[in-house]
């Protein structure tokens, strides 16, 4: 498990839910910042063991692999942008906070494949988490949303590169949750308004809801799907048009 800031991430109803299917868990985390967190989860979750690795490091990563065994999978939950590039104009995006944003956003799962594919035992299930910002235009999400544009082709081509093993590859596309993250977004809180009103589900997703899609993913239920963006999203991503601009 990567991406357990706080008992509000994604990564941690994600956690949640494997633990309570039986899966055994590893967190890996930031650093200092967030260990004592990661730490209090992990003793909740049947006293997992958590390894400091950041993922924009190499040798971070090469460590994190000499250290914890064979893996039945991992989970990518991690994204980074500048505060300053998730409101305002696409083109006033710097060109360092777009190496930055693409290096820890996308590239990692490149890194962290390439770190862990001696880990990972055949049949294993990778997936990563996004949102459809990737796709289509959601005002301030911006380099966010290009980041995971290219985090979902990264995906595809990964599938295609384990498939030879039986591992599979994915992205969950979670609706808007509130998080530390997510908050950064200028007007995150609209979004989530407007998934509650329009979705066909009429409410907004939980942290839980990801959850219980990844043990799915993570499950051999799932063993002829790879290269998948599979919405979380109470069908948000469906819509054409919004309820609220069409009543009559
Ligand atoms: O609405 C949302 N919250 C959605 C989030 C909707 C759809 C997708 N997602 C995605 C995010 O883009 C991300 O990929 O889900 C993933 C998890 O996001 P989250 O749970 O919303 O965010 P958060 O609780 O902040 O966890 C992300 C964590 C970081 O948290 P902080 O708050 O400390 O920045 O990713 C970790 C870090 O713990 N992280 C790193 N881990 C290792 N190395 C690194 C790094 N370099 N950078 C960030």
């Amino acid at each position: 498990m990567t991406g357990v800031a706080n008992r509000w991430s994604i990564a941690t109803g994600i956690a949640r839910a494997l633990h309570a299917h039986g899966a055994s868990l590893i967190f890996i985390y930031q650093g200092e910042r967030v260990r004592d967190e990661v730490e209090k989860l992990a003793a909740e979750l049947g006293g997992a063991p958590s390894f400091p690795c950041d993922v924009g490091s190499d040798e971070a990563i090469a460590a994190l692999a000499a250290q914890v065994g064979p893996l039945d999978g991992f989970v990518h939950s991690i994204a980074f942008v500048n505060k300053e590039d998730l409101s305002g104009k696409v083109y006033d995006t710097s060109r360092a906070g777009f190496a930055l944003s693409l290096d820890i956003s996308s590239y990692s799962l490149i890194a962290l494949v390439r770190g862990l594919r001696e880990n990972l035992r055949d049949g294993a299930s990778v997936m990563a988490l996004t949102y459809y910002g990737a796709t289509s235009i959601v005002p301030n999400y911006n380099l966010a949303g290009i980041a995971k544009a290219a985090l979902e082709s990264i995906v595809r081509y990964l599938a295609y590169d384990l498939g030879e093993r039986a591992i599979r590859v994915n992205a969950i596309s979670a609706g808007p949750i509130s998080t530390a993250s997510s908050r950064q977004v200028a007007g995150f809180k609209k979004i989530l308004g407007s998934v509650a009103k329009n979705a066909p589900l009429r409410r907004n997703v939980t942290i839980d809801d990801v959850g219980n899609t990844a043990v799915y993913l993570a499950s051999d239920l799932s063993r002829a799907v790879t290269a998948d963006v599979h919405f979380v999203d109470s069908g948000y991503h469906a819509l054409g048009l919004h309820a609220d601009e069409t009543a009559p």
